[in-house]
Parts: structure tokens; sequence; C-alpha cells
């Protein structure tokens, strides 16, 4: 039996939570090791980050860094990357696109007053006129149940965890968006997934003020 993944990070989403979202979709089991202190994360620069930043996953023998290329390794080891080269330029495609969303509403807790205003403009902007639109045509176009190729890939997992975070911040985000609705309920009830989304599992709740302090203590010292 091959060791768990270990996923070193502080305990939050950031950018790890993809990793989490794609491990559990793809039904692996991981371990993490979750710093605290800015010292703990001092002393995983000096020794295993060779940008000085995390995430950092330990996975069949390798130390990865680069969050893109720890989800492409582990989408592609669990046969979420596509069945040929075409396919896998869709998904990682599909893949960015979320990521870009995911991305304004990663920063977006840490912000305060007008700043966070101009965010929370920007996010609501960006879901319903450029992203959502995008994905729900996709979807409506080929009638099919996953964004590529028929089956479910990273894109998939992707765009079901940009859906939900933006849900959590704009309740009736998906409003206009029939495909991307049912695309929700299918994605939620695929038994990995269903399973990630329930209570106790290793998904991270949205930052509160208090994890918010402690994640600007760890990276600004
Ligand atoms: O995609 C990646 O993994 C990298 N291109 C970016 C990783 C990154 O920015 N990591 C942050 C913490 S996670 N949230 O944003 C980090 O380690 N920042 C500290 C630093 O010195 O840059």
């Amino acid at each position: 039996m091959a060791n768990k993944p270990i996923l070193h990070y502080f305990d939050g989403r950031g950018r790890m939570e993809s990793i989490r979202w794609l491990l559990a979709a793809a039904g692996v089991e991981f371990e993490e090791q979750i710093f605290e202190t800015k010292e703990q994360l001092d002393k995983l620069r000096a020794t295993v980050l060779p940008f000085q930043q995390v995430p950092l996953v330990e996975i069949d023998g390798m130390k990865l860094v680069q969050c893109r290329a720890i989800l492409h390794y582990i989408a592609e080891k669990h046969n979420l990357l596509g069945k040929d080269m075409k396919e896998r330029a869709m998904i990682i495609m599909y893949s960015e696109g979320a990521m870009d969303l995911m991305e304004l509403l990663m920063m977006y807790p840490f912000l305060k007053g007008e700043e966070q205003k101009q965010k929370f403009t920007e996010m609501d902007n960006k879901a319903k006129n450029r992203y959502f639109p995008a994905y729900e045509k996709v979807l409506k176009g080929h009638g099919q149940n996953f964004l590529v190729g028929n089956r479910m890939s990273l894109a998939d997992v992707q765009l079901i965890e940009a859906i939900l975070t933006v849900e959590e911040n704009i309740p009736d985000a998906l409003s206009g968006f029939p495909s991307l609705q049912a695309f929700k309920t299918r994605m939620s009830n695929v038994p990995t997934i269903k399973k990630f989304l329930a209570p106790g599992s290793k998904r991270k709740p949205p930052p509160d003020a208090k994890s918010i302090e402690s994640i600007i203590k760890i990276f600004r010292g």
C-alpha cells in the first residue's frame, strides 16, 4: 500500500483547498501537517520549500510545490486529466478559469472596508457575467454531465469548488444558470464528493476572524 500524500499548509483553505478537493474527489486519503507559527513555516522554508512558498505536498517520493503542478500530477494519476492531449488542454483551460475566479474569493476575507466592498463587487460581477455564463454555455452546449469528454475531470472538481465558494458569499449566484444548478446537484452527489461535503471531512470551513488573524501572523510575522 503506497503511503498517503502529506499536505503541508496552515489550518485553512487558501491554495491547498483545491488540492484537498481533488484528492477527496479521486477517493484518495491524505494526511495533513498543519503549521501554526511563523517559526514552523520558516523551518519548512529553510529545508523543503524551493520558492519559500506553500502549498507543499509529499506524494510518491516527491516533495511538490506550486499548486498547478500538484493538481495536474494528482489529476493525471487518477484519470482526471482527459484521454488525450486535446482533452487535457480543454480541462486545464476550464480549470484555470475556475482558479481565476477562486483567486478573487481567496483574498476577499482578508480585505477590509472599501477594499473589501470593491472586491465583493468584482467577485459578484465576474462570477455572474464572466465565469458562470462561460461554464453554463459549455454545459448547455454539449448537454453532457461534465465539462470535457463526458466524464469527471479536474475542471469539474475546480468548478464545483468555485460554485460552492461563490454561493457562500452570494447565495443567489446560480439563479440565472440552470445548467450550472443541475451540474451542482450532480457533482454534489458523486459519492466521493458527497462524503467530502458531509460534516467531519477534511474540507476546511470558510475563514473566520480568528483564523484570518492567525494566518496573517504566520505570513507577516
Ligand atoms: O501556485 C502556487 O502554489 C504558487 N504560485 C503560489 C503560492 C503562494 O502564493 N503561497 C503563499 C501562501 S498560500 N496563499 O496565497 C505563500 O507561501 N506566501 C508566502 C510568500 O513568501 O510568498
